[in-house]
């Protein structure tokens, strides 16, 4: 086990320290307060956990089978539902999300992706094809040493979705998690232990991005990366990793458009559309941060999401009917309320929010921004078409379905979207032509774990998701046999 409020690297087996001793400051958002200290790691520990991985699929590893991986991801997930509780408290104090979101939805999740990616790979088919004079038969292999880099949204969720599939195929993993958020990475790798993981088949390395990120992605032993983070880091990692062609996994931003017609079923529409600007602050990649509304709707719409969104209560991410909480740190704060001085230079109508709240200490020194509504802005404006990663919101109204598809498809990303209407043709029809790697109707943020995950334009390359993650994290070899007479 690692000492309380120390966050050592996990490599081999065994907690160490930073090899040349030095460590960073974990802050928690809400109160600015020090939660702990992260080992701030280096191309050393860097290099030592890619020694271990390689160990480890030359070891005891490379002979378990499938069966017994699929068993290690099952006793995985039940040692975080025994922690459940306190790795709630642990992720909200480390990312100021609310402690009702971490634990209805952040660690069942990380539960569930072990569960999930053991039962998806015993369950597995391969592929066979047959010819007149042959068969084919498709071996799956692991792809070798894996790189996980995570962000600071959904700290054990998003690790849990990479770290299940890579084992279960058998790989070596080097995890790399936001060094904004680090403690349920090192609570992982406490319960993969117990779990009885061999060492070196789990790895962890703590550190800043530009300094243990970049050193990972530049190993020439790392096989695969695993990116989720933003679309900038994510050009950065590809520049680096596409030399050494290794696989690649991208998942990035998004500026999700929310459309509205005014078929839809209000109530049911503005409630989702609230969910989608504000859940977790608006830092999912996934929020819809724009919205598009029918004309005929607009004034009715934008008044119901504004009501909306000044009702949310926003304040200590510990009490239990808080629904708002601190943003991940003072500097993205500052990034956010960038952009609502943006909104309004561009000539936006700031309808609701975009003040900081007044609320009593510890949580005065929080980063926490009262939920934002924004009028008034051409959808092709700055504001509009950047990923601000924030509670923002901006309302475009449209008149025909043509124009509104053309506002959706106006912005580089295309992660998801969501379609708010009762005429199912249209539906069809808007989902079909929405250049974006997911849609939902009449809903959002509604998962199966087996479905494609991931976007399109600069939003990212590659999905994630049941078959697409297993078939990432291993490698095919056909064996094509010759029919004997
Ligand atoms: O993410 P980064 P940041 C978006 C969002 C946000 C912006 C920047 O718009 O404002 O990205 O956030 C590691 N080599 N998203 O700066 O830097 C880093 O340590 C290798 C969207 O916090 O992309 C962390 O582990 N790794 C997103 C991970 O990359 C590097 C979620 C992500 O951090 C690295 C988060 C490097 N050179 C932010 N530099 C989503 N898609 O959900 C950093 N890292």
């Amino acid at each position: 086990m690692s000492a309380p409020g120390q966050l050592p690297h996990y490599i081999g087996g065994e907690f160490a320290g930073p090899v040349d001793g030095a460590w960073l400051d974990d802050i928690q958002p809400a109160t600015g307060a020090v939660l702990g200290r992260i080992a701030r790691g280096t191309f050393q520990d860097v290099n030592r956990a890619v020694e271990a991985a390689k160990a480890a699929l030359q070891g005891p590893w490379a002979g378990w089978t499938l069966a017994q991986r699929a068993d290690l991801c099952d006793a995985i997930a039940n040692g975080i539902e025994a922690r459940a509780e306190e790795l709630a408290r642990l992720e909200s104090q480390d990312t100021g999300k609310t402690i009702t979101m971490a634990r209805n939805v952040d660690i069942p999740r990380a539960v569930a992706n072990f569960r999930f990616f053991a039962g998806a790979a015993r369950h597995q088919s391969g592929d066979f094809f047959e010819m007149p004079d042959a068969i084919n038969y498709t071996l799956r292999k692991p792809v070798g040493v894996v790189a996980l880099i995570t962000p600071w949204n959904l700290p054990l969720y998003l690790l849990s979705w990479k770290t299940a599939p890579a084992l279960v195929m058998g790989n070596a993993v080097v995890a790399k998690p936001s060094e904004l958020t680090p403690m349920t990475a090192t609570a992982l790798a406490e319960i993969i232990h117990e779990a009885g993981a061999p060492a070196g088949a789990f790895n962890l390395v703590h550190g800043l991005g530009g300094e243990a990120g970049q050193a990972l992605v530049e190993h020439a032993d790392v096989n695969a990366i695993s990116f989720t983070g933003g679309t900038t880091t994510g050009r950065m990692v590809a520049a680096t990793a596409a030399p050494h062609f290794k696989k690649l996994s991208l998942e990035l931003g998004g500026k999700n458009p929310t459309l509205v017609f005014a078929d839809c079923d209000f109530e049911a529409a503005v409630e989702g559309a609230a969910r989608a600007a504000f859940l977790n602050q608006g830092q999912v990649c996934l929020c819809g941060s724009r919205l598009l509304v029918e004309r005929s709707i607009e004034n009715e719409f934008t008044a119901a999401l504004v009501e909306k969104a000044k009702s949310m209560r926003l304040g200590d991410p510990d009490a239990e009917d808080t629904q708002l909480g601190s943003l991940i740190s003072q500097d993205h704060r500052d990034k956010v309320e960038g952009y609502v001085r943006l909104a309004r230079e561009e000539g936006g109508t700031i309808l609701c929010g975009g003040e900081r709240p007044s609320l009593p200490a510890p949580l005065d020194r929080g980063a926490f921004l009262q939920p934002t509504v924004v009028g008034g802005l051409p959808s092709d404006c700055r504001t509009a078409t950047e990923e601000i990663f924030g509670p923002v919101v901006t309302v475009h109204p449209f008149d025909t379905e043509a124009q509104a598809i053309a506002m959706a498809n106006g912005v580089r990303y295309g992660l998801s979207a969501s379609v708010w209407t009762r005429d199912l043709g249209r539906a069809h029809r808007v989902s079909a032509a929405l250049q974006t790697g997911m849609v939902w109707v009449n809903t959002w943020l509604h998962r199966d774990l087996r479905v494609p995950f991931g976007g399109v334009k600069e939003s990212g390359v590659g999905r994630e998701g049941g078959r697409y993650s297993l078939e990432f994290f291993s490698e095919a070899t056909n064996v094509c046999v010759k029919k004997t007479p």
